[in-house]
């Protein structure tokens, strides 16, 4: 399969490694990073890269007639809490971003389309238990109106134009390569760093929130997976629910003591708690793993296994470069 894809938002917490893992799959060459600052560097210069405001037409064309690019990976965005304290600036970047993307694909300039939506798509009117695909969604956050409204947006192209963009609702997305920013669920990323330095780590939210998570390896493996789909096996046009794990803070924390063991938790919860209290618990995603096979490698145990080994791995690294 040849594709030349471009990513607007690599420098991002999943773009920099959906960016990495595309590249190993399609080569360097046929992978176009991008974001409105330079970073470079974070792709060891191997590959194209190229600035660009996703809310600019032209500089997205541009750059998409330039590499006669066919898939685009929309990844920039504001995100929950960061979207609570500019909500114009974040409903006009996440709006204005998907709208020129999805554009450029009705008028043919790329074939497909990767757009993320999110479990802020829900609200605090919808069941927080093994929550369906399609359910009640009413989001109390500009963030969660954005990603709402774009999966709408979503849909009506493809039922409309024949657009062919996919999409996943993540749940918190956990990494150690890449920090979030921005996020309620950033502090299960955060926990990992201070643990490895400090062993004491104070969260901002209350002890006994449950979210639902997914370590980034699955979360690049899924939004791979649904980017080759057959196009007839996509049967939902708005966004896919997406599950791997659920766990409260002090869970996390537990599972971090069988290797940390002096690791310490302490809470001071913040606006964030009220938005994490918006927010489904557990998911239900039978329709990704029937339509598409979506199946999870990661759970909390693996997981936090895995990103101490590799924290603790450049730690020491770190430490004798001294
Ligand atoms: C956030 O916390 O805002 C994001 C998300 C769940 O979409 N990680």
């Amino acid at each position: 399969m040849n594709q030349t894809i471009l990513i607007l938002g690599a420098g991002g917490q999943i773009g920099n490694e959906l960016t990495l893992k595309l590249r190993s799959i399609y080569g360097s060459k046929n992978v176009i990073a991008s974001d409105i600052k330079s970073c470079e560097r974070l792709f060891n210069s191997e590959g194209p890269f190229e600035i660009i405001d996703a809310t600019s037409r032209d500089a997205v064309l541009k750059v998409i007639q330039k590499y006669q690019v066919t898939q685009v990976y929309l990844l920039a965005a504001m995100l929950s809490a960061t979207g609570e304290k500019f909500p114009q600036k974040a409903w006009y970047l996440n709006m204005t971003s998907l709208l020129v993307v999805l554009d450029l694909a009705k008028e043919k300039y790329i074939k497909q389309v990767f757009w993320p939506s999110s479990i802020a798509a829900f609200g605090p009117t919808t069941p927080k238990h093994n929550t369906p695909q399609k359910t009640m969604m009413e989001p109390s956050t500009v963030y969660g109106m954005s990603k709402r409204s774009g999966e709408f947006w979503c849909q009506y192209y493809h039922e409309k134009y024949g657009v062919d963009v996919r999409s996943l609702r993540y749940p918190g997305v956990i990494s150690w390569k890449t920090k979030p920013g921005g996020g309620t669920t950033d502090y299960a990323v955060d926990i990992f760093f201070h643990a490895i330095k400090t062993q004491s780590y104070e969260c901002f939210l209350k002890p006994s929130t449950r979210l639902p998570m997914m370590y980034m390896n699955d979360a690049v493996d899924a939004t791979i997976k649904i980017m080759q789909a057959n196009v007839k096996d996509i049967q939902i046009r708005t966004s896919y629910n997406i599950s791997a794990m659920d766990f409260t803070p002090e869970e996390l924390a537990k599972e971090i003591r069988k290797h940390i063991p002096k690791f310490t938790m302490s809470y001071h919860p913040d606006f964030r708690q009220a938005i994490a209290d918006s927010w489904p618990q557990t998911i239900n995603d039978s329709y990704a793993r029937r339509d598409w096979n979506w199946n999870q490698r990661y759970d909390l145990s693996l997981m936090t296994k895995d990103i101490i080994k590799n924290l603790q791995a450049q730690k020491n690294l770190e430490f004798n470069a001294l």
